[in-house]
Formats: structure tokens, C-alpha cells, sequence
């Protein structure tokens, strides 16, 4: 079978809350302490997955992470009762549910070797992901066992940060066809820390035997990740030979813009004025935290978070957009709003897989009856609300625990326990 952009969405795990984890997210600082509702969150995550399938895409997903992480605490010589309330909930957090973050994915006709290359990201500059990545190898070396057609990497080693598919982007003619790579690092955001440094982006591309010829290093521009643009994905997105992107993306837009167009002269760019809608209305309404999809038809759709729709001046442009003669034919806005309230859009909960859906592990990939069975699991098991004050409370983990267990053994995944 030809190769396919397969979309892997994290479900979102029973341990779900806001504890205002993440320096430089609005959304998370500013939630941080409200309640949060695993079980709405995580049907909100399956149903989008429903609506991506009946869109004719191919989707698969990715387990929960086991929470909280008693072996991280333990390296601490802690645990869940006696440790300081931050470190607590770095340990439970269900950060994993943004796969975006769960690695970097070079597709096969990229790679010297005709293999799709997959890293985990190290994400070490925020505590409460720096320990995702063990839980994460482990899922991406059996959803990608065959070492015929895939190489999973470990994550670069520290102290250089590298956030994963977050901070890339893939152009190419289809997806099928060699592309170009573009790696967007940060140095510096104001008051925040740039999360994706350029010497991680540069193992990677080596890691993945990329052309250089055909990658670029971009700097993601100081005044997106101020504003709150912690990562490259909340202010552009790419699929195939179009570039959507808010015109103060990148710290050298001009120079950017030339590179591409020199390594991929189809491609389209779209650029979001800053006059119709300014970084903020586009980190508030996360327009461009889509996902840019090829429809069955060939057509193009931007599947947006209903925030996007809320906001008069984001919806007016997209509209305005949709109307004309471009790529994008298509707005679909989905409810994730469990998600969103710690700065995570629809793209943030998949990670792209361009590859023969017939070569990954098929416990990972989703059809309509495998999500009524996940759906059943979580209307079942997962909590209804979790306020951070109840994270030391031992009912609640042995729920967690429970939960997570239940759906692993409903997937025939319990080697991932
Ligand atoms: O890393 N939020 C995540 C959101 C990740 C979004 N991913 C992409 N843009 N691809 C983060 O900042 C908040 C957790 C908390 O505060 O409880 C959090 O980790």
C-alpha cells in the first residue's frame, strides 16, 4: 500500500489536570488550579479521532502513561505522599496525551536509508515531561517494531532541549514523495524559555540521515515565544506543499520564506497578517495549532479547535480565506476544550506518521469499533474531576492506576504496563 499520513492522538490519560506546570503556556498558567475532567477530556480527544476518520484519515493512537511515575519520584527519593506539591504533580501530570511532543518523524523517502525515523523527544526543559520519554520509547518501539521500514531513536541527550514534532515541519509535493525538513529551535522568548535548541534539531537530522541539502534550521521568532507561542506548532503549520503561518512566526520570515521556496518552489505560503489577527488572538484562539489535512478528495482542511470559531477576527479571516481560490477548502472546528485549557489544539494531540498503515502494529491503530471500546473503557474508569489539592490522595491513584490498566488489557497492550 502507498504510504499515508497517519495521525497517532495521545488519548488523553486519567490522571488529567491543571496544575500550571508550563512557564511560557497562557493557558496553563492561567488554569492552573481549576478542576479538571478526565473523563470529558478523554471523549473529547476519542471524538475527534471519530471525526478524523469519517474524513476518510487515517488514524491511530497512543496509551496513556503510567501515573504517577512512582520510578521518576523514586530517583528523587520521594513519593507521592511526602514530596513538595509541584514535584507531585509533575509526576501525575498526563502530559503525554500531546503526542505532537512525543517525537521527531522523518518520513522514509527522506532518509538515506528509505526507513521512517522516528526520536523521542527529551522534552527536559519542563520537570513534568522530562520523564515522558522512557513511557514513550517503550510505545514507539512496539507500534514500530518493524525495523525494515522504521528506526526509533532514543532522546538527545541533555542539556539541549528538543521538544519533538512541535517544533518541525515537513513540506513536500505529497506525502509519499521526498520532502524538505525544517527544524524551527528557539533561542530566546522575552521572559520565557525557549524550549527546542538548535544543536538537538542538528542531532536529529543526523540521527535520521536526512539530505542536507534539503533541511533547514529556522529560528522561531523571540517576540511568538513572548507572547506565549511555546512552541513553533501554536503559530504555523505545514501539510504537503502549503505553509500556513502567522507573519511573525519566524525571527527571518523573508529569508525563511526564500529557503523554502528555493528547496520546494510549489509551495504555497499563507501568511496570517498581524494586522487581522495579532499573536495573541492567534495563542488565544490557536488557529493555527490545526490540523492541516489532504482530504480523500485532495482538497485541504483545517481541523481547528472551537476556540478558533469564538473569536470574531480569527473566524472572519479563516472564512475570508476558505471563500477564496487557496488550498484550504475546508474548516472543521473540533471541542477540545479539557485539552486546550492547558495549551493543547487538536494538532498538539497527534503525532504524524507518514507510512504503510499495513507495517505499524495494528493495537495502534483505530477504527470506529476499536473507539467505542476505548470510549466505553473511559466512560467507565476515568474520574469525572480532579482538583490538584486531591493529587496525594491514594484513592485517586489506585483510580488512575486502575483505569490506564483497564484500557491497556481492552487493547492488548498490557506489555506496555
Ligand atoms: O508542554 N501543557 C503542554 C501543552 C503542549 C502543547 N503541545 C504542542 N503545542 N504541540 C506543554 O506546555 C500543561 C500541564 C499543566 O500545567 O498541568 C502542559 O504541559
Amino acid at each position: 500500500m502507498a504510504l499515508v499520513e497517519i495521525n497517532f492522538d495521545g488519548i488523553i490519560g486519567p490522571s488529567h489536570n491543571y496544575a500550571g506546570l508550563s512557564v511560557g503556556n497562557l493557558a496553563s498558567s492561567n488554569n492552573a488550579s481549576a478542576p479538571s475532567y478526565p473523563k470529558a477530556a478523554a471523549l473529547q480527544g476519542i471524538e475527534k479521532m471519530r471525526a478524523n476518520l469519517r474524513l476518510g484519515l487515517a488514524q491511530g493512537f497512543f496509551m496513556p502513561l503510567d501515573r504517577p511515575n512512582q520510578k521518576w519520584l523514586s530517583g528523587l527519593s520521594t513519593d507521592m505522599q511526602s514530596s513538595e506539591p509541584h514535584i507531585r504533580a509533575a509526576a501525575f501530570s498526563a502530559s503525554a496525551m500531546w503526542a505532537a511532543n512525543a517525537a521527531t518523524v522523518s518520513p522514509a523517502p527522506d532518509t538515506a536509508d528509505g526507513k521512517c525515523h522516528l526520536s523521542a523527544a527529551n522534552l527536559l526543559t519542563m520537570a513534568h515531561r522530562s520523564h515522558e520519554w522512557t513511557g514513550t520509547l517503550a510505545q514507539l518501539k512496539l507500534a514500530f517494531a518493524d525495523d525494515v521500514h522504521f528506526a526509533v531513536h532514543g532522546p538527545v541527550p541533555a542539556p539541549f532541549g528538543d521538544e519533538g514534532a512541535a517544533n518541525f515541519m515537513r513540506l513536500c509535493r505529497t506525502h509519499g514523495d521526498a520532502g524538505i525538513e525544517i527544524f524551527v529551535y528557539g533561542k530566546s522568548g522575552g521572559p520565557f524559555p525557549a524550549r527546542q535548541h538548535i544543536e538537538a534539531s542538528k542531532a536529529i537530522a543526523r540521527a535520521h540521515r536526512l539530505d542536507a541539502a534539503k533541511t533547514l534550521f529556522v529560528q522561531q521568532s523571540e517576540v511568538a515565544i513572548a507572547a506565549g507561542a511555546f512552541h513553533n506548532d501554536v503559530v504555523a503549520v505545514a501539510n504537503e506543499h502549503v505553509l500556513f503561518t502567522h507573519e511573525q512566526a519566524f525571527e527571518h520570515p523573508e529569508q525563511t520564506y526564500a529557503d523554502i521556496k528555493r528547496l520546494l518552489p510549489e509551495t504555497e505560503i499563507i501568511i496570517v497578517p498581524a494586522d487581522r489577527v495579532s499573536l495573541a488572538d492567534a495563542i488565544q484562539s490557536y488557529l493555527f495549532n490545526a490540523q492541516l489535512v489532504t482530504l480523500p478528495d485532495g482538497g485541504m482542511a483545517l481541523i481547528l479547535p472551537s476556540e478558533a470559531q469564538d473569536n470574531a477576527r480569527v473566524w472572519g479571516w479563516l472564512s475570508e480565506m476558505v471563500a477564496g481560490n487557496g488550498p484550504i477548502r475546508k474548516l472543521v472546528p473540533v471541542d477540545v476544550r479539557q485539552s486546550m485549557a492547558n495549551g493543547g489544539g487538536p494538532a498538539c494531540l497527534r503525532l504524524r506518521v507518514v507510512a504503510d498503515p499495513a507495517t505499524v502494529d495494528p493495537r495502534f491503530i483505530a477504527n470506529e469499533a476499536k473507539l467505542d471500546q476505548i470510549a466505553s473503557v473511559v466512560a467507565a474508569y476515568w474520574p469525572e474531576s480532579i482538583v490538584p489539592d486531591q493529587l496525594s490522595d491514594a484513592s485517586l491513584m489506585d483510580q488512575v492506576r486502575a483505569a490506564r490498566m483497564a484500557l491497556l488489557t481492552t487493547c492488548d497492550l498490557t506489555a506496555l504496563a
